[in-house]
């Protein structure tokens, strides 16, 4: 595995690069084009400007996250060939600037939602939230505004303004999108880009949805075991691949994560690792929080999924996901620097543990 850290961008971030390289093993940056709209091209000199920028810090970019896959190919529009051609650009745009990862995601309307952006924690951090009485009451419309004063003035991913703005023409616009057509849409857009896929050896990595089950009567497809190996089925090329995201399919409890990792050998392109804590699993009520990266912290199980990535002989990027809110820093929830830090150090030492014992015969 390679270590690294997400970063959204002179402008966007309130962490450096400079920082970033400070963290011990992190030498690759996972990034985007943050102030691009899904379904534009990404220009090549914008690409190299940005690979300038993370190499002038003697870093690389280790793979982006994400190029945001618009509404019109997500619901089958007349118009998507349009748009998927534009993706196909920015992927010949990406390969050609030896650029090999890109994750992206296939959730309606919202992508990963949560009910509060800052939930204090027994030990005075913050973090984002979910709580299913909350969702259940709770006019969709209405959600970007009561959770937005949360976000201490950033723009969250997937989450953008303007696009909250049209949160009524987006609702419209799937309803009649039902699991089976956004499978058979997924299908089509990822037939259509694998050619340049091929061409440029990019690796696709669909980010899981988060939570993993339908919210607000929207489809959503990419929750479990059963229906990633029907998208990797559907369309079976190795670059066909991805995210393996704990964090969302941990979301639901009868995801076994590492169960699910080690089904998943060869075609996970790219690692989310992180915690949650659950408060309560009755249907109905369910209700967790993001914890820090440490097993007993929260529910998960870290060494297991770690074990699980390297069993499988997983190579490709690994990042620590949302961290809490310490040590009074104000950043976009779940993107501060200093408590993935403390994830990167913690994931990097469980790593260095299975390797060892694994070398010495005493795994
Ligand atoms: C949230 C992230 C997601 C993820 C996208 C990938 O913090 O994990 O926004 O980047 O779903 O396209």
């Amino acid at each position: 595995m390679e270590m690294t850290l997400r970063w959204y961008g002179t402008g966007f971030d309130t962490v450096t690069l400079r920082q970033i390289r400070q963290i011990p093993g992190v030498k690759g940056v996972i990034t985007t084009l943050y102030d691009t709209t899904p379904g534009e091209v990404w220009p090549r000199e914008r690409i190299q400007a940005l690979k300038k920028e993370v190499e002038a810090e003697n870093m690389h970019i280790a793979g982006i996250e994400s190029v945001n896959v618009c509404d019109a190919i997500k619901v089958g529009s007349p118009d998507r060939d349009k748009y998927i051609d534009n993706y196909i650009q920015t992927l010949e745009n990406l390969g050609l600037e030896d650029i090999h990862l890109v994750c992206y995601n296939f959730m309606p309307v919202f992508d990963w939602t949560r009910t509060e952006l800052a939930r204090r924690r027994h030990d005075g951090s913050t973090v984002l939230a979910y709580n299913q009485e909350t969702i259940d009451s709770i006019d969709p419309e209405n959600m970007f505004a009561s959770i937005s004063k949360d976000s201490n003035g950033a723009v969250m991913p997937g989450w953008e303004p303007e696009r909250m703005a049209k949160i009524k023409e987006l609702f419209e616009m799937y309803k009649d999108i039902d699991e089976e057509k956004l499978f058979a849409n997924l299908k089509y857009f990822l037939e259509r880009i694998m050619p340049v896929c091929n061409k440029y050896n990019i690796n696709m990595a669909i980010h899981p949805d988060d939570p993993a089950w339908s919210v607000f009567g929207l489809p959503r497809i990419i929750i479990n075991k059963q229906n990633i190996q029907r998208m990797m089925k559907m369309v079976d090329d190795p670059h066909n691949g991805v995210t393996f995201c704990s964090g969302s399919y941990g979301t639901n409890l009868e995801n076994d994560l590492p169960d699910m990792i080690r089904s998943l050998k060869g075609r996970i392109h790219f690692a989310h690792v992180r915690n949650l804590q659950f408060n309560c699993t009755e249907p109905g009520h369910l209700d967790f929080e993001e914890a820090a990266h440490l097993s007993s912290d929260g529910s998960f199980d870290m060494y297991e999924i770690v074990k699980a990535l390297y069993d499988i002989g997983f190579t490709g990027p690994i990042r620590p996901d949302h961290g809490r809110m310490i040590w009074d820093e104000v950043a976009m929830p779940g993107y501060g620097l200093y408590d993935r830090a403390l994830g990167a150090a913690y994931i990097n030492g469980l790593w260095e543990a299975i390797e060892k014992a694994d070398k010495r015969g005493t795994k």
